[in-house]
């Protein structure tokens, strides 16, 4: 049996100022961009308090990294007064510094942590 339903034939965009089929025409046709989110890193910064095997244990914990790579970045925050532990999205980073400044209170260390926004 025939049925009786339109066929939507597919029609290509047509440029700005082209008439479609039906008789419209496009003013303007903008491409969608969507802009990659600004980018956060976590930032850890060295105090003479804080044990080094707590610090470790942090970056491993919180940033998901192996004791070679926790205990790298560690010595890098000692020897250079700071070092950044991860890179993420701005709600993510703040969870990350909430999440670290949380048990370093907890166990009554000194340790500060800060997120700051990367430029690129
Ligand atoms: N400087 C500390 C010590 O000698 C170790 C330390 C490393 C502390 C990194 C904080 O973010 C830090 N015990």
């Amino acid at each position: 049996m025939a049925s009786n339903t339109p066929t939507l034939i597919p029609q290509r965009p047509v440029t700005p100022g082209e008439s479609n089929s039906d008789g419209t025409v496009v003013l303007e046709r903008r491409t969608q961009k969507t802009k990659p989110p600004k980018m956060h890193q976590v930032v850890m910064l060295n105090d003479d308090y804080t044990p080094m095997e707590f610090v470790v244990i942090v970056i491993q914990e919180f940033f998901s990294k192996d004791l070679e790579t926790a205990t790298q970045i560690m010595l890098k925050i000692h020897l250079d007064g700071r070092g950044v532990c991860g890179v993420y999205t701005k709600d993510v980073a703040a969870t990350k510094v909430n999440q670290v400044m949380e048990a370093a209170n907890k166990a009554g260390h000194p340790l500060q942590c800060i997120s700051e926004p990367i430029d690129s």
